[in-house]
């Protein structure tokens, strides 16, 4: 049904409805409907339906890369009141590839489709929404055609990066204790992120000086593996790591190889 078409229903209704009004006696059959009307009144309904504003805002939820584009399509008239019952199409692309195609959607109060997009990459999303009137089945009126384009810019997702500390402990230096209690370095084993950053503190209230050297020992042979050294470090000395890929990364001490420790990177 084009618009034109549409509007003629539409005064035909409205004419017939204000017939039944003042012909109050049954037997005076109304005339031809739109015989009645004259083209004055067709044009102000024209008009007036012409300018009935249906606004669509989009509510997106995820604009993240690597995930879907989600969102609802919301219409307001002009004083911001929610208009319902509203048929739509939504096209969305992104470098010119289309990544969301949902014509012929239509929104209920309460009832209302939620559109999801492919993946994400980072350029530019254009979406654009074309109204197609409002109503039901044949009964579709009001405002056909009208596009709105959106633009989103998807979200690089921030880095949850989080710090850990590890430390050696007092009097590791100085007693190999520590070693059956896990506890040379604490903690001794410990599981982060890639992206993570992992600081190395010298803690030891000995002020004894130690390092965090990525390797294996064997009895008292130490193998680096060259992942990370601090070297030695004295007291209260830090060295910042930042792991980036996943694996087990065990350390040891240059100076007391009984101190080991193991960082699982995941
Ligand atoms: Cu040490």
């Amino acid at each position: 049904m084009n618009f034109t078409y549409g509007l003629i229903a539409i005064v035909g209704l409205l004419v017939a409805a204000s017939l039944a009004l003042i012909v109050l006696d049954p037997q005076e059959a109304p005339e031809s409907r739109a015989m009645v009307v004259p083209e004055t009144k067709i044009a102000q309904i024209e008009e007036d339906l012409s300018q009935l504003s249906v606004n669509p805002s989009i509510l997106p939820s995820i604009t993240n890369v690597g995930d879907s584009l989600v969102l609802e399509v919301e219409f307001k008239d002009d004083d911001g009141n929610v208009v319902d019952h509203v048929n739509y199409d939504i096209f969305a692309t992104q470098n010119s590839d289309s990544i969301l195609s949902d014509p012929a959607s239509h929104r209920h109060p309460g009832k209302y489709p939620i559109h999801e997009s492919s993946v994400l990459d980072d350029s530019l999303i254009q979406i654009q929404v074309v109204v197609q009137g409002l109503g039901h089945g044949d009964d579709i009126f009001g405002p056909k055609g009208i596009e709105t384009t959106f633009t989103i810019t998807p979200v690089i997702a921030a880095q949850t990066a989080t710090s850990t500390e590890i430390k050696t402990s007092d009097n590791s230096g100085m007693s190999m204790d520590c070693q059956a209690s896990l506890d040379c370095y604490t903690p001794s084993i410990v599981t982060v992120s890639v992206g993570d950053v992992i600081t190395m503190i010298n803690s030891d209230s000995t002020a004894a000086m130690h390092s965090f050297t990525a390797g294996s020992v064997d009895g008292f042979t130490p193998s680096p593996s060259g992942t990370f050294d601090t070297g030695i470090m004295s007291a209260d000395d830090s060295f910042e790591w930042i792991p980036e890929s996943t694996g087990e990364v065990p350390y040891y001490c240059l100076l007391h190889t009984w101190m080991q420790g193991t960082i699982i990177v995941e």
